[in-house]
This record gives structure tokens, sequence and C-alpha cells, in this order.
């Protein structure tokens, strides 16, 4: 049998990836924001109904970019439960991220924490949509008017997700997603920003080409933030799929549910109003259950996640550790069962029963 990885990325059929190549390869236009990245933005915009956007070359620039728009200098304020990108972004734009607990129902940072963390030093506020999970978006926006902060979102998980009858990228002063191969949307290797005004959006286009404005000036030190046409083309191709990926995403998810709820000694990310169902995220009792888990599937070709293991306010090698017990708890006991287009219902069926097996056994004891 194949082995079955946490995760496939969706990919439209590769004839339509290479129409769009045709052109690429005609004209000789392969960068600086050419038509393909042009039309991306734009269908982006239409079919998620974002504000706007400016496509960049991966999430974790999106992050930089976001930082040096917003130009900010100090502490930010973020949740422990993350991939480390979130944390490697706000270190090379120079700023301390401090860290606030999460909820432990909900994945995403506790906005209660996120009021004790603010201090004379804070200047923003960087909340991850985990998984795809809406933060407590409202709750946020408040304690950031309150003490004149910026937000921003690090929303690497949540293309596809609507809170409130509006994307959820939409939120916040800018929010800052991913296009990676394993997210909802691909382009191989790719990110956005989404910015709440029109000044904000044609800073990040200039940050994003070196400092350019429209006008050839150099107004400010950029970088190269760049999509290229070639990436532009995967993701034209994979957006027109983006509709049936998400219904099959939220299918696969339900029937996971479904069947893992049986079991009392699991427990589930809660959803806040909406998700887009990205990953299965499963909590298990204990660390020694979660591992054995891991190690049994794996043995049968099945290779769930431990996102996100460990707690980043662990990683001394770049943060200075401040005790987040909720995260860190959390983060031992957590493991993402695959979940993508490609994968057969039937297999989600007997991943479920496999767990709910090797469960039942390891809680029995000997
Ligand atoms: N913020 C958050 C909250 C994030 O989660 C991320 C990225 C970022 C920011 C930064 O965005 P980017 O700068 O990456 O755009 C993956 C991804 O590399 C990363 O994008 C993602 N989050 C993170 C959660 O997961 P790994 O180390 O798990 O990747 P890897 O290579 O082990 O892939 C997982 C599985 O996916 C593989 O077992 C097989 C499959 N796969 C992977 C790739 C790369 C494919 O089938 N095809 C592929 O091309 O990090």
């Amino acid at each position: 049998m194949n082995p079955i990885y946490v995760t496939q990325p969706t990919l439209a059929p590769l004839p339509e990836v290479t129409a769009l190549l045709e052109g690429v390869w005609a004209s000789g236009i392969m960068t600086h924001n050419g038509p393909l990245v042009q039309r991306f933005e734009r269908e982006c915009v239409e079919q998620l109904g974002l504000r706007q956007m400016v496509a960049v070359n991966n999430g974790t620039i999106a992050i930089q970019m976001a930082i040096q728009a917003l130009e900010l200098r100090g502490e930010i304020i973020t949740t422990p439960f993350t991939f480390v990108a979130s944390i490697n972004a706000i270190l090379w734009e120079h700023c301390t991220p401090v860290f606030a607990d999460i909820d432990p129902a909900t994945l995403n940072i506790d906005p209660e924490k996120v009021e004790a963390a603010v201090t004379s030093r804070t200047v923003a506020i960087m909340p991850v949509h985990v998984f795809g999970n809406p933060c407590e978006v409202e709750r946020i926006q408040a304690i950031a008017n309150a003490h004149g902060l910026k937000v921003l979102y690090d929303a690497a998980h949540a293309v596809g997700v609507d809170y409130k009858g509006q994307s959820l990228l939409n939120y916040g002063d800018i929010s800052a997603t991913s296009f990676h191969a394993t997210k909802m949307l691909n382009t191989a290797e790719g990110g956005g920003c989404v910015a709440a005004n029109a000044e904000l959006h044609e800073r990040l286009k200039e940050i994003r080409f070196f400092g350019y404005n429209e006008r050839k000036e150099i107004v400010r030190n950029g970088f190269n933030g760049k999509m290229t046409e070639v990436h532009a083309a995967v993701g034209i191709a994979n957006l027109a799929y983006l509709p049936q990926a998400l219904a099959d995403r939220k299918k696969k998810y339900m029937l996971y549910k479904t069947l893992l709820s049986e079991c009392q000694d699991l427990a589930f990310q809660r959803i806040n109003l909406s998700a887009n169902y990205s990953y299965f995220p499963v909590i298990f009792p204990s660390e020694p259950v979660a591992l054995y888990v891991e190690r049994q599937l794996q043995a049968s070709g099945i290779f769930p996640r431990r996102y996100f293991y460990p707690s980043v306010n662990t990683y001394t090698a770049i943060v200075p550790y401040q005790p987040m017990p909720v995260s860190e708890d959390i983060a031992k006991r957590i493991l993402c069962l695959p979940l993508y287009y490609a994968l057969a219902e039937a297999d989600v069926e007997r991943i479920a029963a496999v767990v709910l097996k090797l469960v039942g056994q390891v809680m029995k004891g000997p």
C-alpha cells in the first residue's frame, strides 16, 4: 500500500497549467508583476471576496512585509501554538515576540491573555487563525483599539474562510496568508497580503519591489518579495478548483469527526462559527498515547504530523523561554491526521478505525 502523508497539494489538471505557461514562454515575461500575477491577484480578490491583495513569494515574507508596512518596532504579542515561521518573521524584522497562551478549546490565542501581556513596549498583536479556525477577531480588535495597537493576522491557514459575511482575510490592519504547496490554495510557494486600506496596499507593493513606487522612484527600503509568472500560473489553475477542494475537505473532516467522536478519550478543536477544515487535529489524553498512535500509524504507512510540536515558546535557540502551559500541554498531545483532496473516503474510515482501536487498547492498559 502507498504511504499516506498528512497532506498532498490540491492540483489542477496539468494541461490547465501548461496552457497558461505557453503564454509565459511566448512573451518571455517571467516575473516583475507580470500579467499572470496581476490576474492571480484579481481572481483571488473576486473569488475570495478580498478587499485587495498583493501576491508575494511565500507566507513568511508576507508576514515580514506586513510588519514593514505597518512600521512596527517593539513587542508583538503572538501565539505560542503556531509554526515557527510566525516567529522567524517577527525576529527577522527586529521585533520581539511576546507570547500569550491559547484557549485549549479553539487552539487560538486567548484574548484575555493578550490583554494581560500588553505593556508600554507593545506595538501590535499577531494572532494566528490556527488550522483555519477564526480567532476572536472582535475582541482582539477591541483590545488593539483600547491600547492603540496594530493587528496583523498570520492567516497562513485561512484561505477560503468566511467569517460574518466576508473573507476572514479582510480582518485586521493586514492579513498575511500562505499559498504553500500544503495549503488550501497553492502556488507551490507563495503568499499574499490583504491590507485594510489603499495606502497600506501601495506600501506593500513598494516593499515587494525593492522600494520602488509606480513612478520608479525609490521611496522606502524594500526587498524582493515578488511572485513569479510560473507560480501565478499554478495559482490561477488551482483557484478554479478551490470551491471543490473546500467542499471535499469539509466532507472528509466531518467523516473523521463523526467516526472518532465515538471515543470519549479524544478531543477536537472547537470551531468558531466557520472554518476551512484544512487540517484534522486530534487531541489525545496524554503525550504517550499520542506518540503510541503516531508510531503505530507510521508502522502501517500512515504519517500524521505533530502540528504544532513543540510549542514555539520552547525554541530557546531563538526566543527566551516564557512558560505557556496550555500551548505546551496541547502541543505534546496533538496529531493532525491525513486530510487532502486525493485521500479516499475509505482511507479516512480506515485511519479512524485504526485510531479508535489503538486508543481503546492503550487506554484499557495491559
Ligand atoms: N504561519 C503559519 C501558521 C504556518 O503554518 C506557515 C507555514 C507559515 C506561517 C509560513 O508560510 P510559508 O512561508 O511556508 O508559505 C509545512 C509547510 O512547509 C509550511 O508551509 C506550513 N506552514 C507548515 C505547517 O507545514 P512541513 O515541515 O510540515 O512540510 P513537509 O515538507 O514535511 O510537508 C508535509 C507533507 O506534505 C509531506 O509529508 C508530504 C506533503 N507534501 C509536501 C510538500 C512540500 C507534498 O505532497 N508536496 C510538497 O511539495 O512544513
